[in-house]
């Protein structure tokens, strides 16, 4: 059996799958897709996910979509190293933490990154500082979580770590790339939004395996 992801550079949900296997320590193969080239609509991407979306993953007779579901698949598959704590009371408190980080994060983050991406978007609008202030009240819930704990998900790094991970580097990103408007939004750096989130990205990417799953058109773009 070999455990295969097809995924998408710089898409955030197939980022958060990865992530899980790299916080298990696992060994996996990456199928690449061109978003420009459609090729998750193509049909035979559609065969093994029909909704043409990343990731997909796929261990001997298993396929799986959904970035949630693979995680929970991984630590049943898996089980060491787990990504949803060890007792009850953990895996409890991290699916809330999970599934909070879902509803709401990734909506605060693309409110900043698709107008400046995929819009062109270059001055700071109306509509951009609302999005700013969203996405900050947002990250001042993640703070008020790693004030206790190094990770999202507790003492280890977890299912919640491996969702909300890729929203927040894709910010951090926008810093770096698109300094001028962020830093008109009041974003001008990971640092001086909050200490806690800038120490937590540091802490995951110096996990194992984490640098594998960075978004390969970064480094060629460097
Ligand atoms: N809720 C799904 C979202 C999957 C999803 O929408 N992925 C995006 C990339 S982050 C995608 O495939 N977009 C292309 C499309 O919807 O056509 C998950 O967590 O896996």
């Amino acid at each position: 059996m070999s455990l295969e992801i097809w995924t998408v550079s710089g898409a955030p949900s197939p980022w958060r799958a990865a992530l899980g296997m790299a916080f298990k320590g696992l060994d996996y193969n990456v199928n690449l897709l061109s978003a420009a080239q459609k090729e998750h609509k193509s049909d035979a991407y559609l065969a093994i996910n029909p909704r043409g979306t990343v990731p997909t993953v796929k261990n001997g007779d298993t396929t799986l979509s959904q970035s949630v579901a693979i995680l929970a698949w991984l630590d049943r598959e898996y089980p060491a190293a787990p990504l949803f704590g060890d007792s009850p009371q953990d895996a409890g408190l991290i699916w809330q933490r999970t599934m909070e980080i879902f509803d709401y994060l990734p909506d605060t983050t693309s409110g900043i990154l698709s107008p400046i991406f995929f819009q062109g978007i270059g001055e700071a609008t109306d509509e951009l500082k609302v999005a700013s202030e969203r996405l900050q009240d947002e990250l001042a819930h993640l703070t008020g979580i790693l004030v206790d704990a190094p990770f999202l998900s507790g003492a280890r790094p977890g299912a919640a770590d491996a969702v909300a991970f890729p929203h927040v580097r894709l910010i951090q990103r926008a810093m770096e790339t698109k300094p001028e408007i962020m830093r008109a939004l009041g974003l001008p750096d990971l640092a001086t939004v909050s200490g806690e989130i800038a120490d937590w990205v540091q802490r995951i990417e110096a996990l194992p395996k984490v640098a594998e799953t960075f978004p390969p058109h970064w480094a060629e773009a460097a």
